[in-house]
Formats: C-alpha cells, sequence, structure tokens
C-alpha cells in the first residue's frame, strides 16, 4: 500500500487594487563591474550580439531594467581594474575600456533601459593622493560628474542614476556637494543613490539627522540585504533598493537564489529595485567568483558562452513588469503563501496590464552566496487566487513556467496554456521549485540560441594590438594592478599598450597597494608556456623596470599574493631577479643586465617555463636557465607588469610552447 500525502488544504488569496496600491517597481537590473565584462567586449560579433540581445532586447531574454555600471578608477575591483576618464588631474578621455560600449549596446536594443555608474576606486591624484577620497569634496564631485558629462557629450548616454563609494563610507558633506554640483551643471536629472554599503539604519539615521542630506538622497541602496530592510529605512519614505545582489554561480541554486530574492525583496523589504552583480560572467574562469554572474561568457576565442538558469529567472519578472508600473498592496496581491513560496503583482501605470510573479523555491534550491539562509519548508500546494476589485474584469492570463531541477535539466521560461478566469477566480496546483509567472502581456517570447562548443585559451597566441581601438583595453589582457590601455604612435601609426597610472590608486581591495602594475592573460592551468614582449621605456614618466610572469596563482584583490615565475629586470640598476613570488621577496636567482642596452629602443623580454625549468632573454642575450622552479604552484595565469611606478610601453604580445 503506498501512502499518499493529504494536499495542504486549499487557501484563498484576494489580490485586490481598490484599497491602493504598494510600492513603485524600479527594475531588475545587471553589474558591469570589477571587470565583470572584461573579455565579453572581444567576442566574434555573432555571438556578442547574441550575448547583448540575451541581456537586454525586450521580450526575447533577460530583458534587464537597469545597467549600473563600475566608473573606472585605475584600482582593483574583484576580477580586474577598470580605467579611468581621469588617470591624471589634467587627463579627460571617455573613450577607455568598454563600459562606454556596453551602455551603448544596452540602450540601442532597449531605449528605456536606466544607468547607474558607480565608482570601486580612484586615481590617487582625486583624493590629493591621500586614501580618502573625500579629501577634496568639490574634487570627486567634478570627477563624477565630468564622467556623467562625458557620457552625455562622447556617447549620447542620459545617466538616470549615480551613487557614492561601492561598499565603503560615505561622507554627508560630500553628497550634499554631489547634489549641489549635479544641480550647478544641469544634471538635476540624475538621482543619487546611497550608499552602497550595508546598512540600512545608518543611512535612515542620518536620513533623518541631516535635512541637506535627506535633499540629496533619492533613495536607499544596500547591498545583499538578505530580503530585508528596516524600520526606519522603510519610514525615510525613500525607494529602498538592493542595489546589490546575488554573486552567486549561474547554476540551479544560482537560478533558485535569483527567484526568490526578485519576489522576497519587495515581499520581506519593500525594495524596489534588485541588482545583480554581476550581469554577465565575462571574466577568465578560475579568477575571484567564477562564473557568478546571470549568464557566463568567458571564453571570446571560441565565442563560446552558457545561457543559464538566472537569465530565464530574469525574464519571468522582467519581460512582464518596467519600471514605474506599482506593486500591488501587501495582502492585497504581495505576500507569502501559506505552504511556502511567495507572489509579487505589478500593475502598468495605465491600470490595463496586470502581472504575478510566483516563486516556490525550496531552501537548499535557493541558497545565495550571502547572507546566511534560514531554513524554511515548502510543500505542494493548492491555491485560489481570487481578483477583486477592479481586478474582476480580467478573463485570461497567460502563463510562463520553470521547474528547477538539480537531478533533471530544469526547463526553464516554458509558455503554457493560458488560464481562463470565470468571475474573477482561478485554481492552481504548484510544485516546489516552480517559477510562474501569470500575465495579461502578450509579448513575451524565448530566445533560442546555439552557442558554438567551447575551447581551452589558444596556444600559441599573439597580439600586436593594431586592430584595437585606440584608448580601449587590450584584448584578454587583463589588468589586476592599474591601468593598461592601447595608444598609437602618431609618426609610425604603430599601436601598442602602455601602462597609463603614476601613483597607487586609493583602493577598493584595501590591501593591494603596491608598486608594481600587473596584468594576467591566458588561463588559470598553463603550466609549460614561453611568454614574449616587446617594451620600452624611452618615455617620461618611466618605470624602473619590467617583468613576465608565469603560473600566476592569485588575483584580485589577493594578486599581490601570487606565486609563482617572477622575472622582473631593472635597468637603471642593471639588474634582474627571478623570483617565485609577486613581490620579489623570494628570490630563486638574481644577475646583472651588463652591456645590454635598454634605452632609447624597442627591447623583446621573454621567459619560458617547463617543469622544474625556467629560461629568459633580453633581447635575445640568455641571462639564466635554472632549474630549481617550485613544484607548487604547477600552473597559472601569465602576466606582465611594471616594476615600479610609472609608465611603460609593451607591444607584439606572444604566447607559446616552449622550445
Ligand atoms: C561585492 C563587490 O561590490 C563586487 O564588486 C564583487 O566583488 C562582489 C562579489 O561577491 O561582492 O563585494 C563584497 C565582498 C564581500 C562581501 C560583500 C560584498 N561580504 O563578505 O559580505
Amino acid at each position: 500500500l503506498c501512502a499518499v500525502k493529504a494536499p495542504a488544504s486549499t487557501i484563498v488569496y484576494t489580490f485586490d487594487t481598490s484599497q491602493g496600491l504598494g510600492r513603485r517597481f524600479d527594475g531588475i537590473g545587471g553589474l558591469s563591474a570589477g571587470a565583470s565584462s572584461k573579455l565579453l567586449v572581444n567576442y566574434p560579433e555573432k555571438q556578442r550580439d547574441e550575448i547583448l540581445d540575451l541581456l537586454f532586447r525586450p521580450n526575447y531574454g533577460a530583458n534587464f531594467h537597469i545597467l549600473k555600471v563600475e566608473i573606472g578608477g585605475d584600482a582593483q575591483s574583484t576580477d580586474g581594474t577598470e580605467a579611468s576618464h581621469m588617470h591624471y588631474p589634467w587627463d579627460k578621455n571617455y573613450q577607455r575600456g568598454y563600459e562606454w560600449w556596453l551602455m551603448k549596446e544596452a540602450k540601442m536594443r532597449n531605449p528605456d533601459i536606466k544607468l547607474y555608474g558607480l565608482p570601486w576606486g580612484f586615481p590617487g591624484w582625486v583624493a590629493n593622493y591621500t586614501e580618502n577620497p573625500y579629501a577634496d569634496r568639490q574634487q570627486l564631485a567634478m570627477y563624477i560628474v565630468n564622467w556623467i558629462k562625458g557620457a552625455k557629450t562622447e556617447h549620447n548616454l542620459d545617466i538616470d542614476y549615480i551613487g557614492i563609494w561601492n561598499e565603503r563610507k560615505y561622507d554627508i558633506e560630500y553628497v550634499i556637494t554631489l547634489r549641489k554640483t549635479l544641480d550647478e551643471n544641469n544634471l538635476s536629472s540624475v538621482l543619487i543613490i546611497a550608499a552602497d554599503d550595508f546598512n540600512w539604519d545608518q543611512i535612515s539615521a542620518d536620513i533623518f539627522t541631516h535635512p541637506e542630506f535627506n535633499k540629496a538622497v533619492y533613495g536607499i541602496g544596500i547591498h545583499y540585504p538578505g530580503t530585508k530592510s528596516s524600520v526606519s529605512a522603510v519610514d525615510t519614505g525613500k525607494p529602498l533598493w538592493s542595489s546589490e545582489d546575488f554573486s552567486t554561480v549561474d547554476d540551479v541554486v544560482g537560478g533558485g537564489c535569483w527567484a526568490r530574492l526578485l519576489n522576497m525583496n519587495y515581499v520581506n523589504g519593500l525594495m524596489t529595485s534588485t541588482i545583480s552583480w554581476s550581469l554577465i560572467a565575462s571574466w577568465y574562469n578560475g579568477l575571484p567568483y567564477s562564473g557568478a554572474g546571470l549568464m557566463t561568457a568567458f571564453e571570446p576565442w571560441s565565442g563560446h558562452y552558457q545561457v543559464t538558469t538566472p537569465l530565464w529567472v530574469s525574464a519571468h519578472t522582467n519581460q512582464f513588469a518596467k519600471p514605474g508600473w506599482h506593486y500591488l498592496a501587501h495582502g492585497k496581491g504581495v505576500g507569502n503563501f501559506t505552504f511556502g513560496g511567495s507572489f509579487v503583482s505589478l500593475q502598468s501605470p495605465d491600470e490595463q496590464d496586470f502581472t504575478i510573479v510566483i516563486e516556490t523555491i525550496s531552501h537548499n534550491m535557493s541558497v545565495c552566496i550571502r547572507p546566511y539562509l534560514p531554513p524554511y519548508t515548502v510543500q505542494n500546494q493548492t491555491v485560489v487566487i481570487k481578483l477583486e476589485g477592479p481586478l474582476k474584469i480580467i478573463n485570461k492570463l497567460s502563463v510562463w513556467y520553470s521547474k528547477l531541477s538539480k537531478e533533471e535539466p530544469s526547463s526553464m521560461l516554458i509558455q503554457k496554456t493560458g488560464i481562463l478566469v470565470t468571475d474573477g477566480q482561478f485554481q492552481m496546483d504548484l510544485g516546489i521549485d516552480e517559477i510562474w509567472t501569470l500575465t495579461t502581456v502578450t509579448t513575451g517570447a524565448k530566445a533560442k540560441r546555439e552557442p558554438p562548443p567551447s575551447k581551452p585559451f589558444p596556444v600559441p597566441y599573439f597580439d600586436d594590438f593594431e586592430n584595437s581601438s585606440e584608448f580601449s583595453e587590450p584584448n584578454n589582457l587583463t589588468p589586476q594592478l592599474r591601468s593598461y590601455e592601447v595608444l598609437r604612435n602618431s609618426t609610425t601609426q604603430n599601436q601598442f599598450i602602455r601602462q597609463t597610472s603614476l601613483h597607487n590608486p586609493v583602493e577598493w581591495c584595501g590591501n593591494d597597494n603596491h608598486p608594481r602594475s600587473f596584468a594576467i592573460i591566458g588561463s588559470n592551468d598553463l603550466k609549460h608556456i614561453g611568454i614574449s614582449v616587446k617594451f620600452n621605456l624611452d618615455i617620461a614618466n618611466a618605470t624602473d623596470g619590467v617583468f613576465l610572469s608565469t603560473r600566476v596563482n592569485a588575483t584580485g584583490c589577493a594578486s599581490i599574493q601570487s606565486s609563482g615565475v617572477f622575472f622582473s629586470i631593472y635597468p637603471k640598476l642593471s639588474k634582474f631577479v627571478v623570483s617565485s613570488d609577486f613581490e620579489g621577496l623570494h628570490p630563486l636567482q638574481e644577475g646583472t643586465l651588463t652591456k645590454i642596452p635598454v634605452y632609447s629602443r624597442w627591447n623583446e623580454l621573454e621567459l619560458q617555463v617547463a617543469g622544474n625549468y625556467a629560461w629568459g632573454s633580453l633581447n635575445n642575450k640568455e641571462l639564466f636557465d635554472i632549474n630549481n622552479i617550485p613544484d607548487d604552484p604547477s600552473m597559472g595565469f601569465v602576466g606582465l607588469g611594471t616594476t615600479e611606478y610609472g609608465l611603460a610601453d609593451f607591444d607584439d604580445l606572444r604566447l607559446f610552447e616552449p622550445k
């Protein structure tokens, strides 16, 4: 005999707009920050367009409402550095990096998408070479306003929202100064979200105590709130946002995490926007937080990408509700089901469209990277939904369905037969780990894409940077400390890359203050590998030396702790050092560069590593040939850099099998 589990009793849920609505919905978004889009820009055009369509094109894929981007600060911001628009006080350049490009691609596909900028770090000068960016508040405000103005004048992009300093302290006086400076520059439409940190009560208290600060702050944005806000935050009356959330690997559980957040951030916390770090995991696999995006694309050389669960989860909300819609009131279309799971409902401003999003994701299928998720249960249940008041006229709802599963392939964003609503009422059987969108919107669609197969990073590899646009970041080469960009010699027309920053930035990591600059390339499993590059130090403010490395095993905020093989040359000291660590604290061999001229010319530096052997040369003169390379780490990225503050030019970067 099989015991049939008694179904949980049917509960009736009433949805009604006649007593008023809930908060304004501000939209769901993704973050391109921390060099998270580094590899995307380098994809073949066909796949690049497919990916951008999947992210931004309305009624196609994720259909994001908000694109939040880093305002580059020449500082490590998770998986690399992003370039500043003002490396120096005298410098202004709005062609660097990939965020301008990404914002334009997003706007091209969806002119209604909202843009939000936020700095992680800053070039040192912004803070007068202190660690405090608020040392000169007006200078910082102008630096930010310049970025917003550059977006408009150089790219015709209107920035909608601007932040303070990612996950670091805000300064009340600065926020007021920023508001004033925006207004003085005809940018009153740019709204301040503060302060992208972790504490609802601190900023709420400051809003209540400082009237000018209160006026300056449009909305409160908090990171990883665990679906909760606070009484004081709600009492400010300001829009409350989860302005960074998720950070979870984009597998099924990541999808479950994202589905739960998109509903519960409003149900539990009255948050009207949720923004994922990251939009797309488009940095090398093996860098920090690999795969923590709403989809993945880290193989520009093959064109391979992965359309993952969280992308389709996004579509359940994003295709069927828009910023400017309103949530229904709690208890009248927003809430928790008695036997687990949650529902939100949204209505368009003209009251013509109506959408319900239901999720019944179980605890183990919805764990995010942070914060801790207390246990809860979800059961199979039958629910009756009663549409009352003005909603009673609805007689049909389109249905989109997803079922998350670890055992079987999940079915994502499947259109089901529509529900016929009779007398404002219908019944549904809800299973576990499901997402349902019930909507009057009829434009929903699911894109179908066949990405090409995955391939390893290609070796041999060569880049002379002639095919990059000037001021862009070098393809694939990912700066970890300070900034590298493509430049053109106006006489010879030769393109090369330059390490551009002269000082430590105001850091975001808080531990990577180091005179070396550093950029990596390849893949984290390169074992036996050669790297060579041309370099030129015949420039003003040049560094004292440069280096090559292999088996780089620490990146992101941990870059300076990397082990591996590091071959540094110091032409002014006429010296070279081979060390087993980034900082050169563990030398394996040292020697002199006697009689090898380095200045007033391009030079060639080469390093090869195989097993415990390493050999290196400068301008084809062998400098060392050693056999005591440690076994550990046995593999890693390859890299190049400068040994000191200062500029250096590089060209003709080559990776090859060791000879
Ligand atoms: C955030 C950053 O803002 C992102 O750039 C990215 O690094 C992301 C990765 O999860 O996280 O930084 C955080 C780092 C640590 C915590 C929260 C946010 N934490 O431990 O609570």
